[in-house]
């Protein structure tokens, strides 16, 4: 968004292009990654190189059979069994994936009539130390709210979980048809427009 008004700024103001280009390569190249992480493990280098390895409450938690239900376009959900292997608490606090630029946490209630709803998990999902937790259809789950191309069976879609003391950890999910646990979507105060006309069968 910065990037874009920027670009605005400077069509509108040529006098100012020289200036805003330079400041733009400045940041640019300053975008140095701070990957000096103690492998404490004995990760090998060359994992190391192909993508850091994720540290602090990221690092703590093993992902186990991530898949993402297959879906033209809207929403749709993400699932896999996490365990928290470390000594202190892990706490998730949002999503995010190329596949859908806007991604929420939800679990799913039963509502006074007695009918399954999902919503956003508010303040996200905390793990104990040595905690499992599954997310899965009908039940918790990482939700893309707005998929613009086709998520096809087979294919691989990927998602960046993030935790509370910053740090991250990508995920590559197959995706996969699946069918069952339909319930309902409750509209939270950030969902855009019309959720429900895409929201018919959703995991
Ligand atoms: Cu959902």
């Amino acid at each position: 968004m910065t990037t874009s008004h920027r670009i605005r700024a400077v069509l509108l103001m040529p006098a100012v292009a020289l200036a805003m280009t330079g400041a733009l390569s400045a940041c640019g190249s300053s975008t140095t990654t701070t990957s000096s992480t103690p492998s404490a493990t004995g990760a090998t280098s060359a994992a190391t190189t192909m993508a850091p390895k994720p540290t602090g409450q990221a690092g703590q938690l093993t992902v186990t059979d991530p898949w993402v239900k297959a879906v033209d376009t809207g929403m749709t959900g993400a699932f896999l069994i996490v365990k928290n292997t470390g000594t202190a608490e892990v706490h998730i606090v949002s999503a995010s994936s190329p596949a859908s630029p806007m991604m929420e946490l939800h679990e799913t209630v039963m509502d006074s009539s007695g009918s399954m709803k999902m919503q956003e998990k508010k303040g996200g999902f905390i793990l104990k130390a040595g905690e499992t937790h599954e997310f899965k259809p009908g039940s918790d789950h990482i939700m893309f709210m707005g998929v613009s191309s086709p998520l096809k069976s087979g294919t691989t879609a990927t998602f960046t979980l993030k935790f509370a003391d910053g740090s991250t950890l990508p995920v590559k999910a197959e995706v996969r048809t699946f069918s069952g646990a339909k319930e309902t979507y409750v509209p939270g105060a950030t969902t855009g427009s019309n959720p429900m006309a895409t929201m018919t069968s959703h995991g």
